[in-house]
């Protein structure tokens, strides 16, 4: 008999079908907590594919028969992975296959904010385009500005490489160790988050979301960057306080904000963000292009087949609940 899994996020066709050739498949939109039919399900799965929901102790308890869970995406914040361990549950991601689009919609962030993009849009579409513009119409240049990028893993990489190479930015990072690569192709300089804070014109957090990095940007990291330094956010919300977030951009201690990810997703529309003119607010569109969402399901698919059906070989966020 083939193992049963839930599926709980829609797939390409082509993709479903072949989930369907290693497994029974029970598809779900969301893992509801109160949908009778997913609880009865997960009694019977062997493995869990989607992406986004809460992959708890108490979701767990649900799912007793439980050995891999495959998410469609890089971060896993959203899984408790010491409940997986505990229970021997290996969990699966894509670290690869977003990584350009990501770093591409930091750059698009850097762009859109400096130049402001969406407010001289939005007046041209208003008809306020009547004349030659004059200095309110202009932005700031991104070229040959200081980056800082937080966080130097595969995005950050790509962003300094970007950068770099593209727009002659001299880049600054910082990480949890330093990275020789970075350094060597970039000539990007390590420096301790005060330091860069205080020196970059752009800041772009790339970080995921631990307990390290929550609230890692507040009040007094939001005061120490320059009254015309642009904060860039495609990692994760809760690793800028939202609140002081709010409070600079309204008084003027930061230029702008382009946000692809917030403390509360999808943004309540209460937001005094969504009422900022130099926010630029994106509804988590990082990764979301058409190619990339592809190449995310399909390694989501073959994580998944592989855990279940041979020897997992990569993409293994706990790898040790196999020995
Ligand atoms: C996706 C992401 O938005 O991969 C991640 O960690 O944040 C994004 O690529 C998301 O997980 C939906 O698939």
């Amino acid at each position: 008999m083939k193992p049963s899994i839930v599926l709980y996020k829609k797939l390409p066709a082509d993709l479903h079908a072949r989930l369907e050739q290693h497994f029974t498949v029970h598809a779900f939109d969301g893992l509801a907590p109160d949908n009778d039919a997913l609880k009865q399900a997960l009694q019977q799965a062997e493995g869990l594919i989607g992406s986004g929901g809460k992959v708890d102790d108490a979701f767990l308890r649900q799912a007793p028969r439980l050995r891999a869970a495959s998410t469609i995406s890089v971060g896993y914040d959203n899984f408790d992975v010491a409940a997986l361990n505990q229970r021997g549950v290996l969990l699966l991601h894509t670290p690869t296959e977003l990584t350009d689009t990501v770093a591409d919609t930091a750059m698009a962030l850097m762009l859109t904010c400096a130049r402001r993009i969406v407010e001289v849009a939005e007046r041209v579409k208003a008809g306020e385009w009547q004349g030659s513009i004059g200095s309110d119409w202009f932005g700031s240049d991104v070229h040959h500005k200081t980056l800082g990028i937080l966080g130097m893993g595969r995005i950050g990489m790509a962003l300094a490489q970007r950068a770099h190479f593209g727009f002659n930015m001299p880049i600054l990072y910082n990480a949890r160790r330093h990275h020789p690569q970075a350094e060597e192709r970039f000539n990007a300089r390590y420096c301790d988050v005060d330091a860069l804070l205080a020196e970059a014109d752009f800041v772009c957090i790339t970080l995921p979301l631990t307990e390290q990095t929550h609230h890692l940007i507040g009040r007094q990291q939001l005061a120490n960057m320059k009254s015309s330094a642009i904060l860039i956010n495609i990692g994760r919300g809760p690793v800028v306080d939202e609140a002081a977030l709010i409070e600079a951009l309204q008084s003027g201690t930061l230029k702008a904000a382009g946000l692809d990810v917030f403390e509360q997703e999808p943004l309540p529309s209460s937001s005094p963000l969504l009422t900022l003119p130099n926010v630029v607010a994106l509804p988590h569109i990082g990764s979301a292009t058409h190619e990339t969402r592809y190449s995310m399901a399909a390694c989501a698919v073959d994580n998944l087949i592989a855990a279940l059906t041979g020897k997992p070989d990569r993409n293994c966020v706990n790898p040790q609940v196999l020995k």
